[in-house]
């Protein structure tokens, strides 16, 4: 653990960087398996490989009741009709929580529970903090036009499952409906979509 002088961390929510602290980049090819929407996003791709996320990391000590904290910043920006995501995870020890404290931008948080399957899209923005509950899978969506930027402090020995995730992806899609972020059942929304390409 560092000094008690050293725990104060500038954050510059402009940039989504942290004075100290590493930064993880995601681009849209890393995010392959997270759209639904496979046509559009080659269609995407084929245009560039633009950064959709990145995160700051504050990890003083690693032994259980530490914390650590991610600072995000996620591009707006949409694939098809579904919105600019992070790749989402469920915590490797289940019972850990999270709080999500929003600092500028729009967006929203798609939850999951992997006991019971309820799912839910919650807002995520300058006025709002969003708890995430044990053995529930989140991944943040940007709805708006600007950066969407955010803090996550969650349990130091929570751990981060991505292979849950991507064996079958999130059960929903956030996509935008009538001008407005809709949450729809992922299956339901690639049955529209090839209903739509079929015609
Ligand atoms: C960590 C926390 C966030 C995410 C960030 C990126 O527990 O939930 O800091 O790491 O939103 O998402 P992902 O799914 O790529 O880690
Ligand atoms: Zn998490």
């Amino acid at each position: 653990m560092p000094a008690l002088s050293d725990l104060s961390f500038r954050v510059d929510l402009s940039s989504g960087t942290i004075a100290g602290a590493p930064t993880m980049v995601r681009k849209l090819s890393d995010l392959a398996g997270s759209f639904a929407d496979r046509r559009a996003l080659d269609a995407a791709l084929h245009k560039g490989d633009p950064t959709v996320y990145s995160v700051a990391s504050v990890q003083p000590a690693d032994d259980a009741g530490q914390l650590h904290y991610g600072l995000g910043r996620l591009m707006p920006g949409k694939i098809g009709d579904e919105y600019f995501l992070t790749k989402g995870h469920v915590h490797r020890r289940r019972e850990a929580a999270e709080v999500y404290i929003g600092l500028k931008g729009r967006g929203l948080l798609l939850l999951e529970n992997l006991e019971t399957g309820a799912a839910a899209m919650l807002e995520l923005s300058q006025q709002s903090v969003v708890y995430v509950p044990s053995a529930t899978a989140h991944r943040t969506v940007n709805i708006g036009s600007e950066p969407l930027v955010y803090i996550g402090v969650y349990p130091a020995d929570a751990g981060h499952d991505y292979e849950t995730i991507a064996k079958e992806n999130f059960h929903h899609v956030i996509v935008e409906r009538n001008g407005a972020p809709a949450l729809i059942a992922r299956k339901k929304y690639l049955e529209e979509l090839n209903r739509m390409r079929e015609e």
